[in-house]
């Protein structure tokens, strides 16, 4: 087998139904695939890849698209010159194996500046310099097709409460981005940005810990239509959520403007786990949710490989959180048409009959006609659900064993 532009792949992987597709729109951030290996603990395990081999590999492997930092493409002290030829070179791989960057982002967290936050750094020239260096990662963003920016605060937040209160934080957060949001309109540029949540870590605490909270803040700022949520699977299993409830609620806001996919185990620290290689029933809902959803942006592995590995390794880790998407893809397919399955929920669709008083819309006669209406509780309540053995037909499905 050979690659888009005809040369011998490394290592032949499966090529069956569940092998990714342009069309899946799958991406992967270039930290992501070119994380080193470094822990609080030891040392990179692996060579840093550059940029335009992990747009070859990205797109060998049935990648859509890239999305980055701007730092993990031009580094932060790079002159003019080296940045146009980095960019430059970097735009010539996508052309060539015809990727996309729908997402760009900006990093915010690992210059030692950022060390008590960046929008909301009790030190003024910080928070300047922040939303400086984000309106030129979003000047490379647009210069490089993306139409998604994805903020994530990593350092925004405290170790000691002590130093602020954290009012200030939330209001600093509010400034900058509105005058982002401004910067965007002024330019043109079109973005949607995407907030992305998470507890605790690199910080002991981090402002908007969930995507709940991002939610109910971004009502609060002076372009909500132009701000949405990046809900991260391992963020949210940090804090011991349902991810899949949290992102659900996105969508029905219209607010799911992107999404980082890993794994986790609960309990820990950020992981980044391959997708789907911890979690696979809660996985197997949130694939059925945003493939049945209609939701149309891509699918964003933000994961590393083990440390254990070289670089064959990160790409079998890329390969496998494309394929284990796919697979839960088909299993949700399968769902649907289930007989069984689908013969429990029409049964108790059927048992409980329609709505006996109609409440989409208040009226003070619903609301009597309501109040008058006799219900048999204990009759309702009586008859089983049914739902331990519709629960264990979905894992003899997620297991292979019907279908
Ligand atoms: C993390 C975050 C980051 C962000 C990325 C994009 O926990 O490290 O998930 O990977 O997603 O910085 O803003
Ligand atoms: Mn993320
Ligand atoms: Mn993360």
């Amino acid at each position: 087998m050979t690659d888009v532009l005809g040369k011998p792949l490394a290592r032949e992987r499966t090529s069956d139904q569940f092998a990714p597709q342009k069309s899946d729109k799958f991406t992967f951030g270039l930290w992501t695939v070119g994380n080193r290996g470094r822990d609080p603990f030891g040392d990179a395990v692996r060579n840093s890849i550059p940029p335009t081999r992990i747009v070859e590999k990205v797109a060998e492997l049935g990648g859509y698209g890239i999305s980055l930092h701007d730092n993990d493409l031009v580094p932060i002290d790079a002159t003019p010159a080296l940045r146009d030829k980095i960019v430059s070179e970097f735009k010539q791989a996508l052309k060539d194996y015809d990727l996309q960057v729908p997402m760009a982002t900006v990093n915010l967290f690992y210059h030692p500046v950022f060390k008590d936050g960046a929008f909301t750094s009790n030190d003024p020239r910080v928070r300047n310099f922040a939303i400086q260096k984000t309106m030129s990662a979003m000047d490379l963003g647009h210069d490089l097709g993306a139409k998604i920016f994805v903020l994530w605060g990593g350092r925004e937040g405290v170790e000691i409460d002590a130093c602020r209160n954290a009012e200030d934080g939330i209001k600093r957060m509010r400034e900058a981005l509105n005058f982002l949001c401004e910067y965007s309109v002024s330019q043109g540029y079109d973005y949607k940005f995407a907030l992305e949540a998470k507890p605790n870590e690199p910080r002991s605490d981090i402002y908007f810990p969930t995507s709940g909270h991002m939610l109910a803040f971004l009502y609060t700022l002076d372009h909500p239509e132009l701000v949405g949520l990046n809900p991260e699977v391992a963020h949210e299993q940090m804090s011991g959520l349902n991810f899949y409830h949290g992102v659900a609620q996105a969508i029905e806001a219209g607010k799911l403007f992107h999404i980082d996919l890993n794994d986790q185990k609960p309990g820990r620290y950020d992981q980044d786990l391959r997708f789907g290689s911890e979690t696979i029933k809660g996985m197997f809902y949130l694939v059925k949710l945003l493939e049945e959803s209609g939701y149309s942006g891509p699918r964003a592995f933000d994961a590393h490989a083990y440390r254990t590995e070289d670089e064959e390794g990160v790409w079998d880790f890329a390969y496998g959180c494309m394929r284990t998407y796919n697979m839960l893809k088909y299993k949700a397919k399968l769902f649907a048409q289930d007989a069984e399955i689908q013969g429990i929920l029409n049964e108790l669709k059927s048992r409980f009959g329609p709505v006996p008083v109609d409440t989409t819309k208040f009226s003070a006669d619903t609301a009597a006609k309501l109040k008058a209406t006799p219900f048999d509780i204990n009759a309702i309540a009586g008859p089983g659900l049914n739902y331990e053995r519709l629960d264990q037909l979905v894992i003899d499905l997620l297991l292979g064993f019907r279908g």
